[in-house]
């Protein structure tokens, strides 16, 4: 297992590479380029950021937020200019030593909060917090406003402005558009990358639906097994695999989340994995938690030993933290209580490994 940080690059992450370096047991990040979807991720411009990122002592081997754009999704006509442009920032990104790609299939929204500062009660910190009954009340347009007024001025991954600023638009094109008829396109799609994937060894990671069900009428097709077996069907191929995000699949308690692991790493289908925790407030109510499993749902000693015992080798990261000790910064992306989460994490993985035996 390799233990990796979420960063959003120099110019706009506040948390400095030294920081991360001195997290203990991080091995590297899971980085990423401030760039619009459907844009090549240019050989220099990867360059520049590998660079900067081992001479801070860590590894570039995941890469994340490389966006589909919605073209490929709702397979227009101009989808093949897309997916040129894709398959080219995958070999741009080969050549810099990358081995899995962390993306998405959701249309327009990546991931969906109605709060993303709620205080927890019990210690005065804040985290990310849904609550469908908010959102039934606010509406997309709604949503979007809040949610940019509620980001403290930090770029949100997956809010995006320039794929915002469709959004009535891109809305109104997706009705009519079923969940199979979204899976063909996604086919589409892989069948494209795919072979170019295997060509020069780099995996894709299919980040799941978060939250786990279908919103605003858009059709979901990545949060459950049963969808992930639909998805590893659709090109069968150690390069098609998908990034387990424990809190985005956790959102919805009918996934049982080690038991979804053990499943995929058993196929070889696990290419990253989010792990975070989530405290259940409702019938599609929750917030995010602190990683240690007494303050949420979720049970993070199962969670990594399903990693142990079948995918040992492969790289997770502590997804989004509480906002703590006053912590300014990105929702759900502060130091503090990521690092926490890593030494947490790091340590059931010492026991599992002085126990059962030394992996990954
Ligand atoms: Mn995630």
């Amino acid at each position: 297992m390799k233990m990796t940080f979420r960063w959003y690059g120099s110019q706009i992450d506040p948390i400095p590479l030294k920081y991360v370096k001195q997290i203990p047991g991080m091995s590297g990040l899971m980085g990423l380029l401030d760039k619009p979807a459907g844009v090549v991720w240019e050989e220099d411009e990867i360059k520049a950021l590998v660079d900067e990122v081992h001479a801070a002592g860590l590894e570039f081997e995941v890469v994340e937020s490389v966006n589909v754009h919605e073209d490929i999704k709702m397979g227009l006509p101009t989808r093949d200019e897309y997916i040129a442009n894709y398959i080219t920032t995958i070999r741009n990104l080969a050549k810099f030593g990358v081995k899995v790609i962390v993306y998405n299939f959701m249309p327009v929204f990546d991931w969906l909060r109605t709060d993303l500062a709620r205080e927890i009660p019990e210690d005065g910190s804040n985290s990310l917090y849904f609550n469908e009954k908010d959102l039934g009340e606010m509406g997309p347009m709604e949503i979007v406003r809040r949610t940019a007024e509620d980001s403290k001025g930090f770029t949100l991954p997956g809010w995006e402005p320039e794929r915002l600023a469709l959004l009535e638009t891109t809305l109104k094109q997706y009705e009519g558009i079923t969940p199979d008829m979204l899976r063909e396109n996604y086919k589409y799609f892989l069948e494209r990358v795919c072979p170019v994937c295997e060509e020069v060894g780099v995996r894709m990671a299919c980040h799941p639906d978060d939250p786990a069900w279908p919103i605003f009428g858009l059709p979901r097709i990545a949060h459950s097994q049963e969808d992930y077996d639909k998805i590893v069907k659709l090109y069968d191929s150690p390069a098609n695999t998908l990034c387990l995000c424990t809190g985005s699949l956790g959102s919805n308690p009918e996934n049982d989340i080690p038991s979804i692991i053990r499943h995929f790493g058993e196929m070889d289908r696990i290419g990253a994995m989010h792990v975070r925790n989530v405290k259940y407030l409702g019938y599609r109510h929750f917030r995010e938690a602190a990683h240690l499993s007494s303050t949420g749902d979720l049970d993070m000693f199962e969670i990594m030993k399903a990693i142990y015992d079948t995918c040992p080798d492969t790289y997770i990261r502590p997804d989004h933290g509480r906002m703590i000790w006053d912590e300014e910064g990105r929702p759900g992306y502060g130091l503090f209580d990521r690092a926490l989460g890593a030494c947490y994490l790091n340590g059931i993985w010492e026991s599992l490994c002085k126990t059962y035996g030394q992996k990954g």
